[in-house]
């Protein structure tokens, strides 16, 4: 990537004080990152490991002047700003911020791999994904983002009724 403006989407995941480190971390998001669409907030029964409250989960659109592993650095940095700690593989977190796709960019490094390498077998991030990205086509997998929700479970999954603010 050259310079340049890249469109951007990340997915938000939180399960301690989570409406607050989900708004908290849009609030950062947009210090690099113009926000255009934010999807609904689910609640999201717990992933991989769990013993654990459920989660919110959501996704967000924008434009972004940042190379993608610039942006990944500051996400991390804010991951640490909100008192995330890593314990627990797939365990408690008080926000978690993933880069899902940028623009049509493949790239699988030791740092960062987009789109994300998960993407396609999880509901809780294809659902809020599928609110603002549903046509978009996967730049790996070459189906639509509506093709792949229509592929997972999305039992115990619901919307908790509040948009992030675009
Ligand atoms: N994130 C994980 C592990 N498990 N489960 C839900 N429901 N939502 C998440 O965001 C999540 C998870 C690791 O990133
Ligand atoms: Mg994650
Ligand atoms: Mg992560």
């Amino acid at each position: 990537m050259g310079t340049g403006i890249g469109q951007v989407i990340i997915a938000l995941g939180s399960n301690i004080s989570p409406e607050k480190h989900l708004r908290d971390g849009l609030a950062q998001l947009r210090r690099w990152i113009h926000i255009t669409a934010t999807s609904q907030v689910y609640r999201t029964p717990p992933w991989g490991y769990t013993g654990q409250d459920d989660f919110l989960n959501a996704a967000v659109a924008g434009q972004t002047e940042l190379p993608p592993v610039e942006l990944l650095n500051r996400l991390m940095d804010t991951e640490a700003l909100m008192g995330r700690v890593h314990t627990i593989p797939n365990g408690p977190r008080t926000l978690d911020l993933d880069i899902l796709f940028f623009g049509n960019l493949v790239m699988d490094s030791e740092q960062l791999t987009v789109p994300h390498p998960r993407l396609h077998e999880r509901g809780f991030v294809l659902l809020p994904l599928c609110d603002i990205a549903a046509e978009f086509i996967h730049p790996v997998l070459g189906r639509t983002v509506s093709d792949l929700l229509d592929a997972v479970d999305l039992a115990g999954i619901e919307p908790v009724g509040l948009v992030l603010p675009a």
